[in-house]
């Protein structure tokens, strides 16, 4: 099948589950607000690499894609939360993402902090759900809530906001700083295909080989994020540029110049092609996909 097709289904797959996961538009609830703003960011767009990750990997292992749903909506939840507390004043304070008003700019801080937080919440509702835990059974489910709890908390994207937010305005080590990434950006993507491992039921050796290479595509993912914000196109990206300029912040780009930063990128996208195409072969879809990582422009 085409790459492009794949790619459509497999979002198509990730849209519906997260829209029949999300509470339905009643003008009856006492709460109907937040679950208006949740839905605004869950349903908002967004590219879904988290979610085709564990969907491809749970796929290349040979497992059913059934079994990865529940994790890769989990896994969108937790980002879309991600997206809607940094996007706070308290934090980047940005007003634009996926080319729609931020959360807090259309439901203002208090609800934007709520939908952040019950799409937390609701990321490990649905894991833990009769359904789900039929699915997959009580040790694979106990197993997801453990690795997406574990990237999303203090020693993962949480303890990297905190290294982030706190490291901005004063030159932070390269050491530092790789450990920041690693945690805040690399974590739930490292999450995605470990849950992705999970469903497929890989076993340990090649559940290390895979987390090796999303190590990899979490740093270099992150380079492509911060030249993104120099040199992108904020039509495409749905978002300003400039942010992590303007809030004093480091990035790759300010520790190790653009070129340098883009030839680290180059070479990590490189070496985790090198990592699927041991495990899975050249063709591969998974080689495609970190192709189209490599030359992503949003
Ligand atoms: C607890 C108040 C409070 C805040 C926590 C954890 C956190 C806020 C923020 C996480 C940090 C964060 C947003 C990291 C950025 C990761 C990143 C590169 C996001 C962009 O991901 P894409 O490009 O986005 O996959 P789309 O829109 O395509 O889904």
């Amino acid at each position: 099948m085409d790459f492009n097709q794949r790619l459509w289904e497999d979002r198509q797959m990730v849209e519906l589950r997260l829209k029949a996961y999300s509470a339905p538009e009643s003008p009856y609830l006492i709460q109907k607000d937040v679950f208006e703003a949740m839905r605004y960011s869950l349903l908002g767009g967004g590219k879904r690499l988290r979610a085709i990750l564990a969907l491809e990997f749970c796929r290349a292992f040979g497992g059913e894609l059934e079994e990865a749903l529940p994790a890769a909506c989990a896994l969108e939840m937790i980002h879309a939360y991600s997206l809607i507390h940094d996007d706070l004043p308290c934090m980047d304070d940005d007003d634009l993402r996926r080319g729609k008003p931020t959360n807090h700019k259309k439901f203002g801080d208090a609800l934007a902090l709520l939908a952040g937080d019950g799409l937390l919440t609701l990321a490990f509702e649905i894991l833990s759900r009769e359904d789900s835990v039929e699915l997959m059974g009580p040790a694979r489910c106990i197993e997801t809530i453990h690795v997406l709890s574990c990237a999303a908390g203090e020693y993962g994207m949480l303890g990297g906001q905190v290294a982030d937010v706190l490291g901005s305005g004063r030159a932070m080590t390269k050491s530092e700083h790789s450990e920041m990434v690693a945690m805040k950006t690399g974590a739930l993507l490292r999450a995605a295909v470990h849950c992705g491992c999970i469903a497929g039921k890989a076993g340990k050796e090649q559940t290390q080989a895979a987390l090796h290479y999303a190590e990899r595509i979490g740093t270099a993912f992150q380079i492509t994020d911060d030249l993104l914000d120099v040199l992108g196109d904020p039509q495409l990206m749905g978002k300003n540029v400039g942010s992590d300029q303007r809030a004093d912040k480091n990035t790759f780009v300010t520790m190790l110049g653009f070129h340098e930063a883009q030839r680290r990128a180059f070479s990590l996208f490189e070496k985790a092609s090198e990592e699927i195409s041991s495990l899975f072969g050249e063709e591969h879809f998974l080689m495609q996909l970190t192709d189209w990582m490599a030359r992503r422009s949003q």
